[in-house]
């Protein structure tokens, strides 16, 4: 065998062997979700022949000639059966892309399909692309909401980083055509997390959607917001109604974006969503909840305080560290909820929980009291509470003997 063979065997091996590798819970979660041992997708994931040049006639050491950096912030579908998940790959030279990735049971064996998603593009091409938000809308197509990004025209030559986050709209019909959109006009500088609401109100296209001043800066901006569009062909949205605000000393403090599309339920609609907040290391991105009304979707019914799901372990450390984000989940038809979510803009991992028990989260976790003394006063119920009737439960045992 070759040196060349040697090596490619290697590789075929090792990346068989991560692709087959079983997945399992972790153990005594929270009771509201269960994260599972190992990240779902990392960027070892990529197949073999994206990476190689497999000819050792134009390739002779066998390196590599396309590296990719990271798999993260993935949207996710069912689909035929299969757990989808568009993951944005990121290459080394930094720019993303999206690619589907499948598995047969939501939580491993996930593998990508062979060619990445072709984007049409429009007149004014993306400088890159990331994030995008799957929505199966009642319309009968699959629209894929994604940031995309051009640098900043306005920018001096000296500041190569100011840009324009902008909604790219794309939709399908198999999950491997993509029709372009016009990119969504609002009346904001700056979008990013938009996402399309499943269902039509009063007749048109519904998005959550998150204005922002500056590129990095929320500025006026950063809440999640609301607005109508007749279609999503020429979309517009004129105006845009706060839903969720970001919020003095919360983990939503500096900006917040909805995740993926809420989840309908017989209470409400489930929303999943990030909070950031600036630290003396960075901006700490965290998950969080909330539920809306099922007649009135700017009206939030609940919502937990702080964090849902914050990074953990080796979570914190990444590209960008100390971050998760999620941009889609599934709801299974036994109501079984997978949650994807990305750690520090590296690689994707799942949490599953149930539609159930994250109704109770929502609806029966104490919200923010916005102040210490009013979280102690939370807290107080709690343990008075539980005094009581473990005092009770005392008492009926002494009576009954
Ligand atoms: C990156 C995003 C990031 C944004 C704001 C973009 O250039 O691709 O991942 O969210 O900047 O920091
Ligand atoms: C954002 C997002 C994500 C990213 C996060 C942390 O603004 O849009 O792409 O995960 O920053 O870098």
């Amino acid at each position: 065998m070759t040196e060349f063979e040697k090596r490619l065997r290697q590789l075929e091996d090792s990346y068989q062997q991560l692709i087959t590798k079983p997945n399992i819970k972790q153990e005594i979660g929270n009771g509201i979700f269960d994260r599972y041992q190992n990240p779902i997708l990392t960027a070892a994931h990529a197949p073999v022949f994206w990476r190689y040049d497999l000819n050792p006639q134009t390739n002779p050491y066998l390196m590599e000639r396309f590296g990719i950096n990271a798999a993260f912030n993935a949207g996710a579908i069912k689909w035929a059966n299969k757990y989808l998940l568009v993951v944005r790959v990121e290459g080394l030279d930094r720019k993303s892309f999206f690619a589907v990735a499948e598995s047969p049971n939501g939580v491993d064996n996930f593998t990508f399909w062979d060619y990445p998603i072709d984007l049409p593009q429009t007149d004014e091409p993306d400088t890159n692309v990331y994030d995008m938000r799957l929505t199966e809308h009642e319309d009968g197509w699959v629209y894929g909401l994604f940031c995309t990004e051009r640098r900043d025209p306005d920018a001096p030559a000296s500041d190569q980083s100011m840009a324009v986050a902008a909604c790219g709209i794309a939709r399908t019909k198999d999950m491997i055509e993509w029709e372009r959109l016009p990119d969504l006009v609002t009346n904001s500088p700056q979008q990013r997390n938009v996402v399309l609401h499943p269902e039509f109100v009063e007749g048109k296209y519904a998005l959550y959607t998150r204005p922002q001043d500056g590129f990095i800066s929320a500025g006026t901006g950063g809440g999640i917001g609301f607005g109508l569009t007749e279609s999503m062909e020429d979309a517009v949205i004129d105006e845009e109604t706060i839903i969720d605000n970001k919020n003095y000393h919360t983990v939503y403090e500096a900006k917040n974006g909805q995740g993926p599309t809420p989840i309908k339920t017989i209470n409400g609609w489930l929303h999943l969503a990030h909070g950031v907040r600036n630290t003396a290391a960075g901006l700490r991105y965290v998950l969080y909840m909330f539920m809306t009304d099922l007649d009135d979707l700017t009206k939030v019914l609940y919502k937990p305080a702080g964090y849902f799901l914050a990074p953990e372990g080796e979570e914190r450390i990444g590209d960008v560290s100390n971050v998760v984000f999620s941009n889609g989940w599934i709801k299974d038809n036994d109501d079984t909820v997978y949650i994807y979510y990305a750690s520090s803009d590296t690689r994707m991992h799942v949490a599953v929980s149930t539609v159930d028990k994250l109704l109770d989260y929502v609806m029966n976790t104490p919200e923010d009291g916005l102040r210490s003394s009013l979280s102690v006063n939370s807290l107080n119920r709690i343990i008075d509470n539980n005094k009581n009737f473990l005092r009770a439960e005392k008492d009926a045992v002494i009576q009954a003997s």
